[in-house]
């Protein structure tokens, strides 16, 4: 096998995972744009995921989030999906958007909301046995608003003990992925703000505990690829949330704001041997203004750019220009790598794999979006948090 054909090989087995929650409306805390043709249940997400999927042929799974996407019958969507293509990946849990968690979840002072919160992880942990999905991804919006609200150690131990039971429900093959994000909706402290935090925690809980990185979730400035590498070296990097930030957690299309970024993130998986099924490569975006399936598709596709770009380094030659302390020779392999067109590379890749070359001109020719704008009426529209 040539190199080139081993990029390509590889390209053709990367797999993105899509949020149902992308394909609803969605917008900041001021305004929610509603747009017309939106899903109205989880089934006609997983409908638009299927396009997604089949114009990119690489985002054959799709994330729940509960309760966004309850349904009485999990194992009939999981057929349903079944046969549309897809498979239901990641289950979210939701335990930020109830009266009660005013404040906190799993951390909360009072044991009975602990309690809540921990039987809706559990009930995510059922949805995954019926649905067959291997994770559970929990995002917590615990924290506290001003100094002196709550004891931080204590909630470290509420957390803890919350997590740990969550640990013990699962199966042999599913995980539990921590997701950290460094503020909001707690302004003051949060109970998981940082790697470090995840970490530290899903190194007690054990083999099946692993870290989100969610490229949102950061500082401005932060050196995201360290983290990657980190994670990836200790064997704790479970999953991406991939979208972009100009400021803060903006949610944008993946790729939109620092392709740069993305690059040395990818490159850093690649160099870590990440690029394997172990790691969920979820995007999670909201699409305030933006047609929502035409957007996904042009994150996936930046995903595949930045992975492109990342298998094109010269390892070789990278390694033997950092060896030999060749700063600028060796800073010149990752941008050559970086400076790759590789448009012509990636369609050439779809069409051996039975596709059209450009995913977003063959989504705007099908007349999915006339069609479900034509026949989705009536019903309420499905939106971040229905
Ligand atoms: C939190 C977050 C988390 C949630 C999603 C809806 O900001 O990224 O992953 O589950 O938003
Ligand atoms: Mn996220
Ligand atoms: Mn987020």
């Amino acid at each position: 096998m040539t190199e080139l054909d081993a990029v390509k090989a590889a390209l053709k087995t990367q797999a993105v995972e899509t949020p149902s929650w992308a394909y609803g409306n969605s917008g900041t805390r001021f305004k929610v744009f509603a747009q017309q043709g939106v899903p109205r249940d989880p089934r006609e997400k997983l409908a638009d995921a299927a396009k997604v999927h089949e114009f990119t042929g690489a985002a054959p799974t799709v994330a729940l989030h509960i309760p966004w996407d309850t349904v009485d019958d999990y194992a009939a969507l999981a057929k349903y999906a079944e046969e549309l293509g897809l498979r239901l990946g990641t289950i979210n849990s939701n335990t930020f958007q109830d009266d009660a968690y005013k404040l906190g979840s799993v951390c909360h002072p009072d044991a009975a909301v602990r309690r809540k919160a921990l039987d809706h992880l559990f009930a995510c942990v059922d949805v995954m046995d019926a649905t067959g999905s291997k994770d559970l991804k929990v995002w917590l919006a615990d924290g506290t608003n001003y100094p002196g609200q709550d004891d931080i150690r204590e909630r470290q131990d509420r957390l803890a003990e919350a997590l740990s039971a969550v640990y013990d429900r699962l199966g042999d093959d599913q995980r539990l992925l921590l997701e950290y994000k460094l503020f909001e909706p707690a302004f003051y402290s949060t109970d998981v703000p940082d790697w470090g935090t995840a970490y530290a925690h899903c190194l007690k809980l054990g083999d099946k505990a692993q870290v989100v990185v969610d490229t949102g979730h950061h500082a401005p400035g932060t050196n995201i690829e360290f983290i990657v590498a980190t994670l990836l070296r200790e064997g704790k990097l479970g999953a991406f949330d991939f979208n972009s930030r100009f400021y803060a957690d903006d949610d944008l299309m993946a790729g939109a704001a620092d392709p740069f970024q993305l690059f040395r993130i990818m490159y850093e998986v690649v160099r870590g041997g990440g690029l394997t099924p172990d790691i969920a490569f979820m995007l999670d975006q909201c699409h305030n203004i933006e047609a929502k399936i035409p957007a996904i598709i042009r994150s996936v596709m930046n995903v595949q750019e930045a992975t492109a770009k990342a298998l094109l380094v010269d390892r070789d030659a990278l390694a033997a220009a950092q060896r030999s302390g060749d700063v600028l020779d060796a800073n010149a392999v990752l941008m050559d790598a970086y400076n790759t067109d590789v448009r012509p590379l990636l369609a050439e890749v779809r069409e051996e794999s039975g596709l059209g070359p450009d995913p977003m001109a063959a989504y705007r020719r099908s007349g999915w979006a006339e069609r479900i704008v034509a026949e989705r009426v009536g019903g309420e529209q499905a939106g971040w948090g229905a």
